[in-house]
């Protein structure tokens, strides 16, 4: 039974857990259920604002306009599988991922879905590079922001500034592990931004305006900032909006963890929205930081998957583990509060429990 009314996969238990204030339509990923280096379609994190839409591939056309574009242009699925077709493995991450332990730290929730650190997952995306599609339109050269529009009840839509929008890594993507993109993650065709904080992705795409001025929606300035007492407001922002994901790290065991004594393989999976990992160190208890063994691939904004061995004692442990990315960018210890909960990445304490 699928336990997410307004989802069309099913979300069973025990591949997914369901975020408080999650409403019936947010999905978390069990990290301990991971096997691969890539999250199956069946197993990635959905993060849906409103319900997913079932939508017509035949009749989905997709809209270009706005006085950044040397002229309109409509284009439909055939339209877009005859452009060149480029595959990349990235991660998406929603900049809501483990929210929860904004509580764990301050003693009260941050706004909206309480994620654990499971709102990640990697994929290989198969598409067409926005800046060829905008390229058919003519691109201004004032042209500022894109806003992609996704065709969900509300009209999701989160702009990019037109750099972001015509990097090399930035997709409209029409395939997802190989298969055409499931209900739930955008089909027909939804945007990947590589790096980027998981809004950016907007699923079901329908529209693209190109504008050579700054363009403002609800999810770059009431949501997806980093807002409250320790942040400018931007106005008409009420603070900084999220752009590029930081490093984090997703511990593959559940919290607590009951392992029992003697050698067992602590794993994990770390990531950077700036580029490749480069360490992940681990402490147990009160003992020193020491160098988890990165695996292979190690891919740029996806994931490097980690692991140790450790020789388990009987009683009550906490672990803490801490990735660094290629630029020296370091989890931090701790993370000041900030009113939507976004962008949550300082090591936090994982409780174990050996037990025979
Ligand atoms: N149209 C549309 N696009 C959307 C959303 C949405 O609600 N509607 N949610 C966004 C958010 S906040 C995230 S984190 C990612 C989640 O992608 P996924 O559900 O495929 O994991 O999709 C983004 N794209
Ligand atoms: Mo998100």
């Amino acid at each position: 039974m699928p336990r997410c009314t307004d989802l069309v996969k099913p979300t069973p238990d025990e591949l997914f857990t369901t975020p408080e204030h999650g409403q019936s339509r947010n999905a978390e990923t069990r990290p301990t259920r991971l096997d691969g280096y890539l999250t199956p379609n069946a197993q990635f994190y959905v993060r849906n604002h409103y319900a997913t839409p079932i939508i017509d591939r035949e009749s989905w056309r997709l809209a270009l306009f706005g006085n950044g574009l040397e002229r309109c242009l409509t284009l439909g699925h055939a339209e877009l599988a005859a452009l060149p077709q480029v595959s990349l493995i990235r991660a998406i991450e929603c900049a809501g991922n483990a929210r929860r332990f904004f509580e764990h730290d301050f003693g009260r929730q941050a706004g909206n879905a309480q994620w654990q650190a499971g709102a990640i997952g990697v994929a290989e995306w198969t598409g067409v590079r926005l800046r060829d599609v905008l390229a058919l339109a003519g691109v201004r050269r004032d042209a500022l922001d894109v806003v992609p529009e996704g065709l969900d009840e509300g009209r999701f839509a989160r702009p990019l500034p037109i750099a972001k929008a015509q990097a090399d890594d930035t997709l409209i993507a029409l395939a997802m592990n190989g298969e055409p993109l499931p209900a739930d993650h955008g089909f027909p065709a939804r945007l990947v931004v590589s790096g980027w904080l998981g809004a950016a992705s907007i699923k079901w795409l329908g529209r693209i305006e190109v504008a050579c001025q700054p363009r403002y929606t609800h999810w770059n300035t009431a949501d997806y900032t980093l807002a409250g007492p320790n942040y400018p407001a931007e106005p008409p922002a009420d603070g900084v909006p999220v752009t590029v994901m930081p490093v984090m790290n997703v511990t593959e065991l559940d919290r607590p963890a009951y392992l029992s004594p003697g050698a067992q393989v602590i794993r994990g999976r770390a990531f950077s929205g700036e580029g490749r990992v480069r360490r992940v160190e681990y402490a147990i208890d009160d003992g020193d930081w020491q160098d988890a063994e990165l695996g292979e691939p190690n891919i740029p904004a996806a994931w490097v998957r980690w692991a140790f061995v450790w020789q388990a004692t009987a009683g009550e442990h906490t672990l803490r583990v801490r990735a660094t990315d290629e630029h020296g960018h370091c989890q931090p210890a701790e993370l000041p509060w900030n009113d939507h909960g976004v962008l949550y990445n300082a090591v936090v304490d994982h409780p174990i429990i050996v037990t025979n």
